[in-house]
């Protein structure tokens, strides 16, 4: 019989398009996961910048509704209350705001207390290349509330330089830092990109480590653009593979890579097609297009790991 797997997802759901928990949640049930979600806010579309050749495009209009804190205490309080709050993995990215990132912290210790085995696998979406696109304000909350509760933590460079005070420009910064997070107690922490010096033109790090145990490092094609989302599939299939291969962080991010790299690549295929019929970059994941690679990562040979 199939291990239960549960997972509390908090994200964001958009109606057209994906970010948030639309990227999140289909790749955990292909795995066989059930997810509950929590839509931290319900917008028409993402907010987020598209690269591709082109300058960013973006849309002009975000229209749609915020779930206050006190809104997520009360959906929590009748988990709570009919005892159905049993997960064995809590989910979180992009959250746009102090009180409520706060009020998830306090969901999160609740579950953890309720069972000790529950895995928070926490993205601490801050910004990128630079700079803030979140509240600067998340930053310490992160830093002392949220990060000493996460299992799994999957900063990019420019977040992980901002919880541990100083920028990450070199692999040694990033492993200098990663250990500083490791001493608060995160076992898991995956550096997803954006180690200036450690890429280039061509190839892209990621680094994953474990507390007390092994550092791995992933180099992999980069490809042609940027896209809303990416982040958001990428913690997903973590959370599967972690679990599915009991903690091997090797194998589970280089599985990771192998979808995402299919994923990405279809998606900048179909940005070439936008842009050659109506010259628009205008371009969200081809998600469902790419279940198939999510399901089964296909062997990858341009991927690297030491
Ligand atoms: N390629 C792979 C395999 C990735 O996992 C990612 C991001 O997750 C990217 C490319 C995106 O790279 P960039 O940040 O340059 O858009
Ligand atoms: O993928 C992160 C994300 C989440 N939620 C919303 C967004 C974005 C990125 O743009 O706009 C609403």
């Amino acid at each position: 019989r199939e291990r239960e797997r549960r997972v509390l997802s908090i994200q964001s759901h958009v109606v057209h398009g994906y970010a948030g928990n639309k990227c999140s949640v289909f790749p955990l049930q292909l795995h066989g996961f059930e997810v509950d979600f929590i839509n931290s806010v319900q917008f028409s579309n993402h907010a987020g910048n598209i690269e591709y050749l082109t300058l960013p495009t973006r849309y002009e209009h975000v229209k749609g509704q915020k779930l206050t804190e006190k809104e997520l205490e009360e959906l929590y309080e009748g988990l709570t209350l009919n005892n159905i709050n049993n997960y064995t993995h809590v989910l979180t990215g992009y959250c746009g705001n102090v009180t409520f990132l706060q009020k998830i912290a306090d969901v999160v210790k609740d579950l953890k207390q309720k069972s000790s085995e529950t895995k928070f696998v926490c993205d601490p979406v801050m910004g990128d290349n630079g700079r803030y696109y979140t509240p600067k304000e998340l930053m310490p909350v992160y830093r002392d509330l949220i990060i000493p509760l996460a299992d799994v933590l999957t900063p990019n460079a420019f977040e992980l330089g901002e919880l541990t005070g100083s920028p990450i420009e070199t692999e040694e910064d990033c492993l200098r830092a990663v250990d500083v997070l490791h001493a608060k107690g995160v076992k898991t922490i995956v550096v997803t990109s954006g180690v200036t010096r450690a890429q280039t033109n061509e190839s892209l790090r990621c680094y994953a480590s474990v507390k007390g145990s092994d550092v791995y490092r992933f180099t992999f094609p980069r490809l042609v653009g940027q896209f809303v989302g990416t982040g958001d599939v990428f913690a997903s299939l973590l959370v599967v593979w972690l679990d599915e291969l009991n903690g091997d962080v090797s194998e589970a991010v280089k599985r990771v890579l192998a979808s995402m790299q299919c994923l990405i690549r279809k998606t900048s295929n179909y940005a070439q097609l936008q842009v050659d019929t109506n010259s628009r970059a205008m371009c969200e994941l081809r998600l469902i297009q790419s279940r198939k690679d999510l399901l089964w990562p296909p062997a990858c040979d341009q991927i690297h790991v030491e």
